[in-house]
Parts: C-alpha cells; structure tokens; sequence
C-alpha cells in the first residue's frame, strides 16, 4: 500500500529502526547541519529534530539517506525491482488474438491508475494564508558557514510549460531572501528555467509558480529524476507509488500541487528580475559560488495544521543526494538501455558526484564503439553533463571501483583512448572556461582491436584454472589453514 503522506513514510521508518527522533533544542543554522552529516557518515539513521531552535514544526532530514531507506521510500526490498518493473513495461508487446488482448487488459489497467488525479481538497489545504505569514515561522536550515542565508533545501517546484500545458515538478534550492521572497535557483538545462525562458520571450510579465514542501516519499523523490521534458514527475510518482498521486488546485494560480504535502508555497516570478543567490555548500563539498537567478515572490502559503519541514542536507559526499542518485542510475539502467543497448552496467561513484565520473560497461560490437557510447551519453538528457566517462569492456564490474581503475588504467594509451569534446556543463562545475560550457572527456578503456589499427597481441587477465582452485579448497583444511 502506497504511504498517503510524510507522516505514513516517517511512521515506517521508525518501525523500521531508521529514525531517531531528537526531542532537544538544536539551531537549524548549522547544527542540523552537524548532526546530519555525522549521522549520514556514521550510516546512522534518519533525523526527526522535534524542537528546532526558534520555530514549533519540527524538521525531518536524512529520510533518503542509505538504499535501505530508499527501499522503504519506493517500498521495495531492492531498487532493482523497480528497474525490473520499467524493463517489463518497455517490453510491452502487440497482443495476439482475443485472448492476448484480454490478458493485456489488466496491465493497461494498472497503466491508467498512475495518472494524478485531481481532488478538490485536502490536508495542504488545513490553514490558507495569503497575508501575515513568514517564511521564518519554518525551520529553514543554514546548512554551512560561508552560505549566503537559509535555503529551502528540499523543494518540489512546480510550473507548466506555456506551450504545451505541461507540469513540471523540479527540486532547485531555493534561498530565503526575506519573510516572502526567495531565490529560484534552477539551471539554466533544466525544465523550469526553460519554462521561464519560454514566457520570457512571449513578453509576458510574470510566472506561476508553486512549491511544495514534504510529502509521500516516491513523490519527493519524483522532483530529483531527470525525465524528458513534458513527461509529468506526478505520474512517473504514481508508478513508483503504484497509486495516482493526488493534486489539488491552488489557490492563487492554476497550478496544482500534492493534496498531501505538509506545506505549499504559492507566488510568482517577475520575468526579467534577477538577484544574487548563493554562495551555498553544494552537491560538489565545495561551496557554488553567487550569480544571478530568479525570484520567488510568495503570495500565499497553504499548510497542515501542524506541519513537518522536510530538509536535505548536501555537501562533501556521500551525503543523502547520493543515495537519490545511485537509485536513479539503478532505476534507469533499463530506459537507457533502450537507446543503447550494448550498455551492460553503469556506475556514478560518490566521489564523482554523479556526473564527474560515470563508468560504462558495453559490449563492444564495432571498431569506435566506446566512442560512440560517450557521445551517445553526452547527448541524452542531464547525461550531458557527464564529465569523465570511462568505458570498459563488458567483463568489468563497474560497480567495483577498484577493479575498473585497475583494469582501465592498463588498457589505456592516454594519447590514443582519450577523447575529448566540448559542450554544456553542469551550473555547479567551479572549474570550467565559463559557466555552463566546457570540455568533457571520455577514457576508452576497452580492449583495443585490429580493426581499430591495434596490431600487437592483447594479453588475458590472470586466473588460475577452475580444478586447481577446486583440489586447493581441498588442501586448504588440510593444510591447517583456516
Ligand atoms: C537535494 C537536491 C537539490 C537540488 N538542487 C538543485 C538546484 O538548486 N538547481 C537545479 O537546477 N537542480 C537541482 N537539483 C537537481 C534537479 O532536481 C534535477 O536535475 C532534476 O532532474 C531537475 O528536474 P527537471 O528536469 O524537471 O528540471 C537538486 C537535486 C537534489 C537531489
Ligand atoms: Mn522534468
């Protein structure tokens, strides 16, 4: 059964063993930082601060920080059944005869029941207040000690495209400017900065926008998924739930948002009106420095009664984006797939923040193949911002990081396997020529072919024979040994 809110998610992780909840007071600036960070290294547990310091609604963290709570979230006993439901609807076939027909019946059912379903009320709507609310009444973290303020480090931002209608829900941080106005700091790749270009362009004075914060854990985690444009987070949502998600109509604007989320936040942007945000302590464990970005007039906040603030914390790895991430690349190793297929595995590992090193697997068909893989990933939705890709050979276990570096930097001729190419690049890379654009690099770490003008023998790795390793497990005991 599908949790209906945060509440239901926090109760399982507590019957789980996966939530401490802290009852003294502790600052939102900075210390909850603290906490948060040693619990997500210590692999300890999810944090419910019941008492933060200056405010009466208490603050969830780390609700996503390990796979054994990303399992609770999307309620799996391993995120790869999630990839292996995605794999089962790809392979959709053209049904044959009456009965084949009737027996795809209950599958399109079960497609049709993921769709949002639009509800007239619900508990965001308890307290409606479009004046005397501050955004201070919220726990709003300081997460490190150079950033520029508090940020809304959690958000579900919703807009709609203006030429098709479509939602979009964006998670983008958002820094708290005063008691109604904020930052909106998406990038410029993403979906709600394209919305906003789009509007701009069409010469109209302002932008809806609405934001939620807290709600059931597959829609949370929905917001951070890079879907192609247009494809509705609130129905990739219903599918992780097995259930619609719920939308509710602001009440300032047509946008809609979850019925069920702790707090919404309803406003506008003025088209054209740029502030400084940031500095802010990143994804990257380095601080992403101030520039210029949107801002997030609030008009009118809807709430439960006694919200929860639902927060992450982000910073040198690993921290809980990186178990969002590793669960993105489990869940979409079967779309990418798709496209290309010859991918066996890839692995993003911590240290490369998602896209500074993503490790490849295929299964080499054709001379350049590696190649064609790196421009293949460089081209397909956020893998453009892949920055060090390293292809190897379908024997490679790409999940061990240990064994690609010992393998790929063995079959490499650094002038040779090293391609380089210039393109956009992550908003958050501090080392690029300019903001946004730069070079990225692909390792073809395969083994090279004739065909490729490699003409010397290519040596096997070392492994011993299957029937000595079978008499010296025999010998083994015999030997004494333990
Ligand atoms: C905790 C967290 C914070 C994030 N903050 C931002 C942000 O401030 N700006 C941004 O553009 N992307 C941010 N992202 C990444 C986006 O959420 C992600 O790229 C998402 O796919 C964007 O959705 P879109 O393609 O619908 O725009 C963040 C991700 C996480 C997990
Ligand atoms: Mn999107």
């Amino acid at each position: 059964m599908a949790y209906t809110d945060l509440r239901e998610f926090i109760e399982a992780l507590e019957k789980h063993g996966e939530l401490q909840r802290i009852s003294i007071e502790v600052d939102p600036v900075l210390e909850i930082t603290e906490f948060a960070d040693r619990a997500v290294k210590q692999g300890g547990p999810a944090l419910l601060f019941e008492n933060p310091k200056g405010s009466r609604v208490p603050v969830l963290i780390n609700a996503f920080a390990s796979m054994r709570r990303m399992e609770l979230a999307l309620e799996v006993s391993s995120v790869e059944e999630i990839a292996a439901r995605i794999s089962d609807l790809l392979q959709l076939e053209a049904p044959q005869g009456l009965l084949g027909k009737l027996k795809m019946l209950p599958k399109l059912a079960e497609l049709g029941s993921f769709f949002p379903r639009t509800v007239s009320g619900g508990p965001c709507k308890e307290v409606i207040r479009s004046e005397g609310f501050s955004l201070f009444e919220f726990p709003i973290l300081h997460c490190w000690p150079q950033d520029a303020g508090r940020f809304i480090t959690l958000p579900l931002v919703f807009s709609k495209n203006p030429d098709t209608g479509k939602r979009n829900c964006g998670m983008y941080r958002m820094q708290v400017f005063d008691e109604r106005t904020t930052g909106m700091h998406w990038q410029t790749h993403k979906q709600g900065a394209e919305h906003y270009r789009r509007l701009l362009a069409e010469g109209r004075p302002r932008m809806d926008v609405a934001v939620a914060i807290g709600a059931d854990p597959a829609t949370m985690f929905s917001a951070v998924l890079p879907l192609p444009p247009d494809l509705d987070e609130m129905l990739f949502a219903g599918f992780l739930r097995g259930a619609p998600v719920e939308m509710v109509r602001c009440e300032t604007s047509d946008l809609e948002v979850p019925a069920q989320a702790e707090i919404v936040l309803e406003g506008y942007l003025e088209l054209g009106e740029l502030r400084t945000e940031g500095p802010f302590g990143d994804h990257t464990g380095f601080y992403s420095l101030e520039d210029d970005y949107p801002v997030f007039h609030v008009t009118c906040i809807t709430q439960r009664r006694d919200p929860i603030y639902a927060a992450t914390l982000v910073g040198p790895p690993p921290m809980e984006d990186f178990y969002m991430g590793k669960t993105i690349e489990r869940i979409f190793l079967p779309l990418l797939r798709l496209h290309l297929p010859e991918i066996r595995d890839i692995a993003m590992p911590a240290e490369g923040i998602f896209h500074n090193l993503v490790l490849v697997a295929i299964r080499k068909s054709y001379p350049g193949h590696a190649r064609k893989v790196m421009h293949a990933l460089w081209g397909l939705g956020q893998a453009m911002f892949s920055k060090c890709i390293v292809v190897v050979d379908e024997d490679v276990d790409v999940q061990n990081v240990r064994e690609v570096a010992w393998k790929a930097l063995n079959n490499i001729d650094p002038q040779r396997d090293i391609e380089f190419s210039l393109g956009p690049i992550d908003s958050l890379d501090h080392s690029s020529r300019l903001p946004n654009y730069g070079s990225k690099m692909g390792v073809d770490a395969t083994r090279k072919w004739r065909e490729e003008g490699f003409t010397r023998p290519w040596p096997d790795v070392i492994r011993m024979s299957p029937h000595v390793q079978r008499r010296v497990d025999e010998l083994w005991k015999q030997a004494g040994l333990p």
